[in-house]
Parts: structure tokens; C-alpha cells; sequence
């Protein structure tokens, strides 16, 4: 049923917000669609009511305009779609959303961003042919930046995007001189942290991490209940871990990759389908992400206190002179409870 207005009558939707749902709606599904990108799409009528919502399925399941075109039946006939990425052409897993959009008798489609893989692409201008009015470029840069970015990452280098997060003082350490490191940053900054989590197909840690502080790596609600989506636990190094160690038990899959070479950890992880990796720690493997240039964006929690002395968040990163330092570009700095966040990406990049 279309949304009703306070009137009784049905909502209509500008086109900037029909995407803006469609963005929801890709939102919703992220860390279940890889190696697939997570896709929402709306279906306005002719008078540009939404009838129909979908979002990308699991691998090998509908796409987003074919759940959406299945929401909104006939009423769909003659109507616009609204994706937040370009329709695919291709007879994958899956026959090609353009021949579906075609069959219900869609008049126009406005998607964000252009599919770029070499397979699916080229959906407009199939549709254009066919009659259908396409327009790309809606809120390109909220998907770019947003739900889509890791999955665009992954086609145009073959790597999972990694973000590395991590959580410091405001002089940048992550445990006091003792070693001592619960908790440094706030309640909520945890809980986001969590939800960010059920997010990303894979966290990843280092064996130094899992040794001293033991960590579940699984992604839990304020009550430590598991939610219900797990990412993959990726352990890095060549240490043996004990078999009591939190990382090995049964809450969650967990791989173990014996190498402290980034780009063999990357490849590895392509080949399970993973897209969107989450890098949590700690110092020693963070800094030989850095130094490979291998962290695609960090995502730094800076609590408001001061440790003076203990582990600062990097480490060796390969940086002996000012000149050598890894330079960044800020995109967003806001407050989570009473930390401050930051989202950054490297400066020579800036995509
Ligand atoms: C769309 N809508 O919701 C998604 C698309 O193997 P398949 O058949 O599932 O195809 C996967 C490719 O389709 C994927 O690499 C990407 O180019 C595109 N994904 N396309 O029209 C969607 N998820
Ligand atoms: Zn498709």
C-alpha cells in the first residue's frame, strides 16, 4: 500500500526522495549481498506515488528492481523507477533487470550511479533504445559514498575496501602504559561500532590483538546478545592461537590467514566473496595496512581523555620523515555520545 498523507490521500514522492529510499532501502540490506553491491529501488506510478520497494537479495536472489517491480505489480505499468544503481543488462545468476523493467512497461528510470563491471553495465542504454527515459547521476555522490562505495572499490581494483577503525584518546593511544585499554571511548560509540559490524562482510585482526586482549570480534547488542547478522572473523599472522581464544568459538566463522602480507590477505578474502572489510586491530597490523597503502578509509573514535603514555592506535607505518606522512582528506567529523568521530580517506585518492 502507498503511504498515506495526513489527507487520506497518497503520499506523493519528489524524485530526490524517492531516491532517498531507494538509498534506505540499499541501507538495510549491506553485508548480505556480497560479492553482489547492495541496490534499493522504488517504483513510483504515473502520478508518482510509490508502489513498490525492493532491495538486492542474497547472492544468486533478485535483484532490487525486480523485488520492487514484484511489490508493485501492475501498478508499476507506465510508472518511473528510481535505483540507486545503474539496472544490469546481463544474464548473470540472475536474467537482467532491464528485460523486467521493459515487461511491466516502465516508462522511466533514474538511477545514481553507472554500473561499471564489465559484465552488467550498459542497462540505460538498453532501456533508451527501447524507449524508456534514463537519467543517471541522482544523489550519486551519497551512494558513491554511502552503501556502494565498497562494492565500486572491489570492481575497480579487484580488493576489498577496507576501513580501518579504531578507538584512541585525543593524544592518540589505545590502552594506558599498563595495557589497560576498557574502555576508552563511550557507550554509544561501542553500539555504533556493533551495528557497523552486522554492516561489512569481515573483520579483520592481527594475532598480537587476539593474544592480549582476547577479543569475540562478533557484533552484539548493549546486552552482549549476538545480533543476528555475523560478519566473517579474520584472524592475521602466524602466531598459534590457543584453542580457548574467544575468535575461535562457535558465534561466528572465523578464518585464520598465516601471512602478514596485506595484499595476500585481500586476495584471499576477493576470493570468498568479500567486499567490505572492517580492520579493527591493532597497532602493528593496521600500520602494515597503512604502509601498503591498502587502508581505503579510517574511521577514528577519539575519546575525550588523555593517556599520556601506552600504545599509540599505528604503528609502524612506514614513515621515518615528515614528508613521508600518510596525508589524509577529512570527510566528516561529528559527535558519538561524547567522542568525535572521524571518517577520512587518503588524500591522493579522494574517491
Ligand atoms: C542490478 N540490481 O540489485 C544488483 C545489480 O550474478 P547476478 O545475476 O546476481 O549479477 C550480479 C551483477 O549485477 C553485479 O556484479 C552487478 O554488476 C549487478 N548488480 N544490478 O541491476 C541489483 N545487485
Ligand atoms: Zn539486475
Amino acid at each position: 500500500m502507498p503511504a498515506q498523507g495526513r489527507t487520506g490521500r497518497p503520499r506523493l514522492m519528489t524524485p530526490e526522495q524517492a531516491m532517498r529510499d531507494a538509498i534506505a532501502l540499499s541501507e538495510a540490506v549491506r553485508g548480505t549481498t556480497s560479492p553482489n553491491p547492495p541496490v534499493g529501488a522504488v517504483i513510483c506510478n504515473t502520478c508518482g506515488v510509490p508502489v513498490g520497494r525492493g532491495a538486492t537479495q542474497p547472492p544468486g536472489g533478485p535483484h532490487a528492481e525486480v523485488m520492487a517491480l514484484r511489490d508493485a505489480g501492475d501498478r508499476a505499468r507506465g510508472g518511473t523507477a528510481y535505483v540507486t544503481l545503474e539496472p544490469c543488462a546481463h544474464h548473470g545468476r540472475t536474467p537482467p533487470c532491464t528485460d523486467a523493467l521493459l515487461a511491466v512497461g516502465v516508462r522511466a528510470v533514474h538511477y545514481a550511479v553507472a554500473d561499471p563491471s564489465p559484465l552488467a553495465q550498459g542497462g540505460a542504454a538498453v532501456l533508451e533504445r527501447a524507449g524508456v527515459t534514463t537519467s543517471a547521476g541522482l544523489l550519486a555522490e551519497d551512494v558513491r559514498r554511502g552503501p556502494l562505495r565498497a562494492w565500486l572499490h572491489y570492481i575497480r581494483t579487484g580488493r576489498p575496501h577496507v576501513t580501518w577503525k579504531y578507538a584512541a584518546t585525543l593524544d592518540g593511544r589505545v590502552a594506558a602504559a599498563d595495557g589497560t585499554s576498557r574502555w576508552i571511548s563511550g557507550e554509544q560509540a561501542r553500539a555504533e561500532v556493533h551495528a557497523l559490524r552486522t554492516q561489512v562482510d569481515a573483520i579483520v585482526a592481527g594475532t598480537g590483538t587476539v593474544l592480549t586482549d582476547d577479543p569475540q570480534l562478533t557484533a552484539r547488542d548493549a546486552e552482549g546478545r549476538p545480533l543476528p547478522r555475523q560478519p566473517l572473523r579474520v584472524v592475521v599472522g602466524t602466531t598459534a592461537l590457543p584453542e580457548t581464544a574467544r575468535v575461535l568459538d562457535d558465534s561466528a566463522e572465523t578464518v585464520i590467514v598465516a601471512t602478514h602480507d596485506p595484499d595476500k590477505v585481500l586476495a584471499e578474502l576477493a576470493e570468498r566473496g568479500v567486499v567490505d572489510v572492517l580492520l579493527e586491530g591493532g597497532p602493528t597490523l593496521a600500520g602494515a595496512f597503512a604502509a601498503a597503502g591498502r587502508i581505503d578509509r579510517l574511521l577514528g573514535y577519539l575519546a575525550p581523555a588523555l593517556a599520556g603514555a601506552g600504545p599509540a592506535a599505528l604503528g609502524d607505518a612506514g614513515v621515518s620523515t615528515v614528508t613521508d606522512m600518510h596525508r589524509w582528506v577529512v570527510e566528516e567529523v561529528t559527535m558519538t555520545g561524547d567522542d568525535v568521530r572521524v571518517s577520512a580517506i587518503p588524500a591522493a585518492r579522494q574517491d
